[in-house]
Parts: C-alpha cells; sequence; structure tokens
C-alpha cells in the first residue's frame, strides 16, 4: 500500500542515551508539533535525524536506535558531528535562516558550509530513496532540505513531491544576493507542489524564479521544459481541539491535581482586585521574535504608564534554541540583562515586572499559562507564521483574553481581529498593551469568537488535507501532459505514417522551435543542425517543408533565400515558394505605421531594455530584456492605447511570446498554412511551433495533421515535446 513519507531535519522526537539505554522525549517546535497529529493518523513514515551524531552512539547501541525510532513509525538519518556543523548550524542557522527573516547583517556565506549543506541534502535523499516505494508520496518540510526534492527526483523522476516552507520566502531584492540562489530555486524546484504559509511569500519566490531563472510563469504554474510546477499558499494551522479541550479538562481540575506552577499563578491570582494581570509571551530564544524589543517595549510601557506597575505582570517563556550559534549566545545575554535592568529598576517588594523562563515546559504548564494570562504579547520582528498566537486564543475556553500581535507574523494576516501591532514602534506597543489590559469583557468575547471559529474550522488537520489535495491535482495535471508527450510509441506511429504516406507537408515554426530564443532576434542566425536537418527532409520524395514565422521577410531572405524550402514571413503576409520570387498573400499595407510607430517608440523610451522591430507590414514591440513586472504592466498599458487607436481601422494586435506586434487583422499562421492545403491533397500534414501565434495554425489544421507543442504551455496542439533537441529528435526520424 502507497505511503507518505514526511522529511524535515528533525524528527519529532529526541533521544537521550542513559545508562546505555535510549530515551525518546517529544521535540518543540512549531513543525513538529503541527505535523504530529498529521503522522499519527496517517499510513506514514517519517525521515529526519534523530538528535544524536553518529560519533554520539556506538554499534551496540545502533539496532536500539533504529528500534526506538522503528516504535514511532521514524527513520533515522545518521549524520556526524562535522555534517551538523556546516549543515545546521552552519549553512541552515548562519545563512538562510537570517537571510529569510531580513537579517541580512547576520547573514554569512561560507563555502564550506554551503558543500556540506549539499552533502546533508544528499544523505538526506538517500535515505528517502531506500524507504521509496511505488506510489508513495514525498512532503519535505522547510529550509533545511531546500535541495532535496531535486535530488530524489534525479533518482526517482515520476515520484509525487510536496515542499512546503515554514518560514517566510524574502523578498526578490533580498534573496538576490546570496551567491547560491539558483541552484537554491532549482533544488525547491524539483517538487511537484511548493507550499508557503502566506500569499506575500508566494509571490516573493515566484518573482524571484521568473528574475533569477528566466522561467516561464503562468498564474501560480511554472512551466518547466518537462514537468510544471505549482506554487500555492497553506496558511498552518494547529490541532485546535488539542489545546482547547486541554485547556476545559485544565479548568476542571481540583486543587491537588494542579500543577506546581498553576498554584503558584493561583496564589498570585488569589490577592484579589490588587492581582496584577499576566501578560504572557513565549517563543524559542530567536533574534527574529523580538524578545529583545518587547522587553524594551514593556519598559517603556511602565515608563509612560506607571498606574500599571504592581498590576500588569510579563511572563515570559524563552524557550532555549540554537546555543552553540554565536548570535543565539548573545542575544541570550542580552536578554538576562534586560530582565534583571528592568526587574531591578521597577520591583516592589510584593511585585516584579517580569517573571523569566529560559526552559521549555511541559505541554501542561504550557496550558498553565496560556489559561491564566489575561494578555499575550508576541511581537516577532519576522516570523513565518506563529502559532503560539493561535494555541493562545483555541485555549480560551470562556473566550476571555486580548491578543497582541505583530504585523510582521504570518499569522496577523488571517488574525485581523486580534490587536495588530508593528513590533518596531513602541509608542504603540505601550498604547495596545494599555488598550489590551482595559478591554471590555464583551469586546474580548467578541474576537476571540471570530478568530476561535476560524481555528477551528481550519485546523493543522484540513490544512494538511489542503496540501495533499492540491499535490494529487498538480499530479493529475501533469499526467495530462504526459498522456500528450510523443513517446516512442507516437513517434513510431508519426514515421510510419510519413513513410507510407504520398504527399507530405510540413509547417515549421523557426523561434523557439528550431532555434532558442536570444536576447537579440538578429542573434538567432539558423545554425549547421537546421541546415541539415531541412535539406534532409526537403530531399524526400514529394515532401514540402515550410518555415512558417511572424519574423520579416528580409531575415529569412537572408538566411534561407538561397535554399528551396517553401517560406512564409509575418505571419502569412509574404509567401515564396521554391525558386520563385516573393508574392503577397494578403492585401496588406503599411501606411498606419506612422502614426502607430511614435507611441511605440514612447514606451520603448520609457521602458528599459524594450525596442520596436519594423517589418514590411508589421510593427512588433519586444519585451523580453525588459524587466519582468515592469514588461507586463508596459505591455497591457501599450495594449490598451492601441486598441483605442485601432478600434475603426483594420488592425489587430498579437501577443505572442513577450512580443506585441502590430499588424492587419485577417493575416495568421492559420490562415495561410490552410492556403497551402488548398493546391494538393496532402495525406501528411505536420506543424510545430512553441509560441501563441502557432496555435491558430494548430486550431485551423485538418483533424488529421499532427500537430506538436513545443514545451509545456496550455495548447491545442495534439501532442508536445519538452525542448529544441526533442524537436531535432522527432524531425531526424523522419526519413
Ligand atoms: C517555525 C516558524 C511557524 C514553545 N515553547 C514550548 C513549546 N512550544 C511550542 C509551541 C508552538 C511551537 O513550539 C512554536 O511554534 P512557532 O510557530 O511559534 O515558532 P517556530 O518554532 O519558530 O516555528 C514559525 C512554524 O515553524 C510552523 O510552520 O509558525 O513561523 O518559525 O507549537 O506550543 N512546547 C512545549 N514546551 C515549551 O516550552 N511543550
Amino acid at each position: 500500500m502507497s505511503k507518505t513519507i514526511i522529511i524535515s531535519n528533525r524528527l519529532p522526537l529526541q533521544l537521550k542515551i542513559r545508562d546505555n539505554t535510549i530515551e525518546t522525549t517529544p521535540s518543540v517546535g512549531g513543525l513538529a508539533t503541527g505535523m504530529k497529529s498529521v503522522h499519527s493518523e496517517n499510513d506514514s513514515i517519517w525521515i529526519g535525524w534523530s538528535g544524536l551524531t553518529e560519533e554520539e552512539f556506538n554499534l551496540d547501541l545502533k539496532e536500539q536506535v533504529t528500534a526506538a525510532l522503528k516504535k514511532h513509525q521514524c527513520v533515522g538519518v545518521p549524520l556526524t558531528e562535522n555534517d551538523i556543523d556546516g549543515f545546521y548550524y552552519g549553512f541552515s542557522n548562519n545563512t538562510l535562516w537570517p537571510l529569510f527573516h531580513y537579517f541580512m547583517e547576520y547573514t554569512e556565506f561560507e563555502k564550506d558550509t554551503w558543500e556540506t549543506y549539499k552533502s546533508v541534502n544528499q544523505k538526506f535523499a538517500d535515505v528517502v530513496i531506500q524507504n521509496l516505494e511505488e506510489g508513495d508520496t514525498v512532503w519535505i518540510h522547510d529550509y533545511q532540505l531546500l535541495l532535496l526534492s531535486k535530488y530524489i527526483r534525479r533518482k526517482r523522476p515520476d515520484v509525487s513531491i510536496g515542499f512546503f516552507l515554514h518560514i517566510p520566502f524574502p523578498s526578490y531584492e533580498v534573496f538576490r544576493t546570496i551567491p547560491c540562489r539558483e541552484e537554491l530555486l532549482k533544488g525547491m524546484l524539483g517538487a511537484d507542489l511548493l507550499g508557503f504559509h502566506t500569499y506575500d511569500y508566494e509571490r516573493h519566490f515566484l518573482s524571484a524564479v521568473q528574475r533569477i531563472l528566466g522561467y516561464e510563469i503562468n498564474f501560480n504554474t511554472i512551466h518547466l521544459d518537462n514537468r510544471i510546477v505549482k506554487v500555492d499558499s497553506f496558511p498552518m494551522g494547529i490541532d485546535y481541539n488539542k489545546f482547547h479541550n486541554a485547556a476545559k479538562t485544565h479548568n476542571q481540575k481540583a486543587k491537588k491535581d494542579k500543577t506546581e506552577i498553576q498554584q503558584e499563578i493561583d496564589k498570585h491570582l488569589k490577592k484579589g482586585s490588587n492581582q496584577a494581570k499576566l501578560i504572557l509571551s513565549i517563543d524559542r530564544l530567536d533574534y527574529t521574535k523580538g524578545i529583545a524589543n518587547r522587553l524594551r517595549a514593556f519598559e517603556y510601557f511602565l515608563d509612560k504608564y506607571p498606574e500599571f506597575k504592581g498590576k500588569a505582570r510579563l511572563v515570559m517563556l524563552a524557550v532555549p534554541s540554537r546555543a552553540n550559534v554565536p548570535q543565539y549566545q548573545r542575544l541570550k545575554n542580552e536578554i538576562d540583562q534586560l530582565v534583571g535592568r528592568i526587574n531591578g529598576k521597577f520591583a516592589e517588594v510584593s511585585w516584579t515586572p517580569i517573571w523569566y523562563f529560559y526552559r521549555s515546559l511541559p505541554f501542561e504548564n504550557l496550558i498553565d499559562l496560556y489559561t491564566s494570562s489575561e494578555v499575550a504579547l508576541l511581537t516577532p520582528i519576522r516570523d513565518g507564521m506563529n502559532l503560539v498566537a493561535k494555541e493562545y486564543i483555541a485555549s480560551k475556553v470562556d473566550k476571555k483574553g486580548v491578543l497582541i500581535l505583530s504585523e510582521m507574523t504570518g499569522a496577523s494576516n488571517e488574525m485581523s481581529e486580534a490587536l495588530i501591532i508593528n513590533p518596531n514602534n513602541f509608542e504603540e506597543i505601550a498604547d495596545t498593551l494599555k488598550f489590551a489590559l482595559e478591554m471590555p469583557e464583551e469586546e474580548q468575547i467578541k474576537r476571540n469568537s471570530a478568530l476561535q471559529k476560524r481555528l477551528q474550522r481550519y485546523n493543522v488537520e484540513k490544512w494538511a488535507n489542503d496540501f495533499f489535495d492540491a499535490l494529487e491535482t498538480t499530479k493529475n495535471d501533469t499526467k495530462k501532459y504526459t498522456l500528450k508527450k510523443i513517446n516512442t510509441a507516437i513517434k513510431d506511429e508519426i514515421v510510419s505514417k510519413f513513410n507510407a504516406s504520398k504527399n507530405k507537408i510540413l509547417f515549421l515554426d523557426y523561434d523557439g522551435t528550431m532555434v532558442p530564443f536570444e536576447k537579440l532576434p538578429e542573434n538567432a542566425k539558423p545554425t549547421q543542425r537546421v541546415f541539415d536537418t531541412l535539406d534532409a527532409l526537403h530531399s524526400q520524395p514529394n515532401t514540402k517543408v515550410i518555415i512558417i514565422t511572424g519574423r520579416d521577410r528580409d531575415t529569412i531572405q537572408k538566411w534561407f533565400g538561397h535554399k528551396e524550402y517553401t517560406l512564409i514571413t509575418e505571419h502569412g503576409a509574404w509567401l515564396k515558394e521554391s525558386n520563385k520570387d516573393w508574392e503577397l498573400m494578403e492585401r496588406v499595407d503599411n501606411k498606419w505605421f506612422k502614426s502607430i510607430a511614435p507611441i511605440l517608440e514612447s514606451f520603448t523610451d520609457r521602458t528599459p531594455g524594450s525596442f520596436v522591430e519594423e517589418k514590411r507590414y508589421s510593427l512588433a514591440w519586444h519585451f523580453r530584456n525588459v524587466d519582468p513586472d515592469l514588461g507586463k504592466k508596459r505591455a497591457n498599458s501599450l495594449k490598451t492605447t492601441i486598441q483605442q487607436l485601432i478600434a475603426n481601422h483594420n488592425l489587430e494586435i498579437l501577443e505572442g511570446d513577450k512580443v506585441l506586434e502590430i499588424k492587419v487583422s485577417g493575416v495568421s499562421k492559420g490562415k495561410s498554412a490552410s492556403k497551402m492545403l488548398l493546391d494538393k491533397t496532402y495525406d501528411f500534414i505536420f506543424a510545430i511551433g512553441d509560441d501563441w501565434t502557432d496555435e491558430h495554425m494548430f486550431k485551423e489544421l485538418p483533424n488529421h495533421a499532427y500537430t506538436v507543442k513545443v514545451g509545456l504551455k496550455n495548447t491545442v496542439a495534439q501532442y508536445y515535446v519538452e525542448d529544441i533537441n526533442k524537436v531535432y529528435d522527432l524531425l531526424t526520424a523522419l526519413k
């Protein structure tokens, strides 16, 4: 039976060796917490690092480790100390983590750690491949494994792979600074589906792919040579019932059953109207979480609103994280000092402003803190999602409590009923804290009811199901392409039909079909391969070879005039039969140039990289070398401007691949191709092309024609080939 393989850097459990035996404890962290329910409810295995390096246990314990992991449906990836240093502490946490969270000043790029990152991703791929069976679905998580999809696909091209990024994907301007940017993007594009928490991260990724790799993007689909990749946003939810029910049980506990922490909190709460309200903050100790800012803002709040001294207390849980990385050690010192200073500055005999815990607490204590706090103050500088915000709201059984949340978190996009703040604006945080502490209960209930409803509906299970459904859809879309792809059987059929036919005609597009696109059109000259292939076809008996192109007559004359192939240029305006002169296929004129050309020129002046191509009977505005977003925007506004002008004229706009062409209406590759069929009965008709303008030809040719699209784009053609090399494979087989 097919299974799901979940892969993340760390397994959802940690191993410890005590007295030569293995102990397992659950891991803390957003990913582990969120995916745990998916893992336990499905037929799946989880592949990741166990937390113990190869040096940490001897061969005798190896079997015990494997068995302990197996009990939890987990498989370990063996990593050495050196691997962890370079891959985890090095490239993942010294390069990718700060860069993706916009901390460019902390971002280091070192070749050694990059090499280790690659080799560890390969080690993950090896373990995945060992465990992969026919029909399995692979779901890869997070920034430590950006290259894994590509490495798996190299060995298993047909496997269905999903990838989810749990942290932000930064803007192109930030991402472009990393030297290995292309490899990272290509690594990610090994997946069939890429998921992000928010639409902003998704569009940042798409823009990086478009600008750095130059790939074509159609809404949220990226067209690679032989595959399509879908990109979408899936805001991660939590296991709502787990938190809500735990909070319910917690609230009903008798005093003796309560945790020690809760009993301490209760003592403090008993002080009646003088009690200090609890303001909760929980995060891993990480510079992205804005903990130092939060402390300073809290200090500012107590200075600005001294009436809250003795009436409010910050309960701050900072969970130790990546303590080997120098930035984290410095941050720990900074926070220790800040807490000490603020407590020293404001403390009274009966009140200290901050309760600070630097450790990880068991789940039940987390619930103690969520349920007992009147306010949660979460102020990350950047945070992919932030699950604590969601867990806090889910734990409010009586719907009382106020969430203050940074606008820099992914969660703020969905939690608009929370009080949303800018974490760098102390004034705003101080005022919002006051507002929160004084918020009437009815308003708290109203806000939290809406929040809870949404969290309950879009929980972690729904998130995972949505992701899997989208992966399935992507797989089916890819299958549709696979069915149309020219394989050996289809190729053999075309070849035998060609051999058996008496009269053969072939329509061949030029740019993007016979030669790749160049930055400047004049550079895409025909190569020897073009001539050899066309000559071989042309020398077959009763075979008419036609180059059919949007290019201007003069260029095609220069390049192919000495050959005997039939030439159709400017989308069907001109025809040259072998050994004859050029003739007009349509009644066309170019008197209209003088009114349209100046408009195109003014757009060219304002759009760096664009240029105008003047053909005999058409004008083309090319924007293939323009910044992609600007190009699209300008092309749209040019189209609108021209459309108004040509409304009452016999002109039309043709939208090609990064080109707008204005020409006399009624001229098209389809029309001219059909005309070529009138003089004879052809029993073999073949057309191949990559562009939108070739679709006219595919549409108008008779049903028995073989029509072939180059590249994975939507098409009415019967078949497709992935790239130019495959075009030649097919054409050279026709002999
Ligand atoms: C990454 C992204 C994204 C925390 N302390 C304790 C404890 N926790 C649990 C919380 C929560 C999780 O850890 C923290 O999740 P976050 O989402 O807040 O943050 P990251 O760990 O940075 O997670 C983040 C997430 O991935 C998911 O995609 O939201 O943006 O950075 O679940 O409950 N759990 C226990 N004791 C603790 O002391 N038991």
